[in-house]
């Protein structure tokens, strides 16, 4: 996809926060500091529009973002940072559940894991969550660029048997936020499920 326009919309604290618009929405999940906002702004090919950090937790808003007057992509605050309070623990589920569950806009929610390693509890609670919903999802392993060609074969092999199949969805596609590789394969994710979001039923 050609990108002509990308803004920063706004960060929501609550539901009553979300922007009003009905565009089509894909959002991204995955735990803390495995990499959410490198690859939004890989895809966009833009530096620092969702920002990053080496510090995990970064992220604790719904951060909404335009793309070419279209869409929104919706950075997701990450899951499982051992070090963060219970409290907040729970309040990020709550953020996080409600949106997933309510948004009537939501087209494809992208969970994105660590190709390095295998995919975790809170990761495989997710996936289900997700496919017992029925919500539209793909898996990106991210960090590919840490990995020989052979190892990453074998970790997203990993990956897929760990995630089992998934009724809505749920490949896995190896990424690398530094090179771009898998970028084509993500975008034309993307794209499907706005067109099939726009198509008269
Ligand atoms: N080598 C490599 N490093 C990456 C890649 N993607 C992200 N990183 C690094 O991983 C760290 C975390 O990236 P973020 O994009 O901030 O992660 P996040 O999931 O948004 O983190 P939170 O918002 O804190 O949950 C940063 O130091 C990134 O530079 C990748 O594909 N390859
Ligand atoms: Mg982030």
């Amino acid at each position: 996809m050609k990108i002509t326009s990308t803004a920063f919309v706004k960060s929501s604290f609550s539901e009553q926060d979300w922007p009003r618009v009905g565009l089509p929405e894909v959002a991204f999940l995955g735990r803390s500091n495995v990499g959410k906002s490198s690859l939004i702004n890989s895809l966009l090919g833009v530096k620092g529009l969702a920002r990053t950090s080496s510090t995990p937790g970064r992220t604790q808003a719904l951060n909404f973002f335009l793309i070419n007057r279209r869409f929104h992509f919706v950075d997701l605050p990450g899951y499982g940072y051992a070090r963060v309070p219970r409290a907040i623990r729970e309040s990020w589920g709550e953020i996080v559940t409600t949106y997933l569950a309510k948004r009537e806009s939501l087209v494809l929610s992208i969970q994105i894991v660590d190709s390095r390693h295998d995919p975790s509890k809170l990761d495989l609670q997710l996936r289900e969550w997700l496919t017992a919903y029925g919500k539209p999802h793909l898996t990106v392993a991210t960090k590919s660029d840490k990995l020989s060609q052979n190892e990453l074969r074998k970790s997203i092999g990993r990956a897929r048997e760990i995630l089992g199949a998934s009724a809505s969805g749920g490949e896995v596609v190896a990424y690398s936020a530094v090179t771009g590789y898998g970028r084509e394969r993500v975008w034309r994710a993307i794209e499907e499920a706005i067109t099939v979001s726009h198509s008269p039923s």
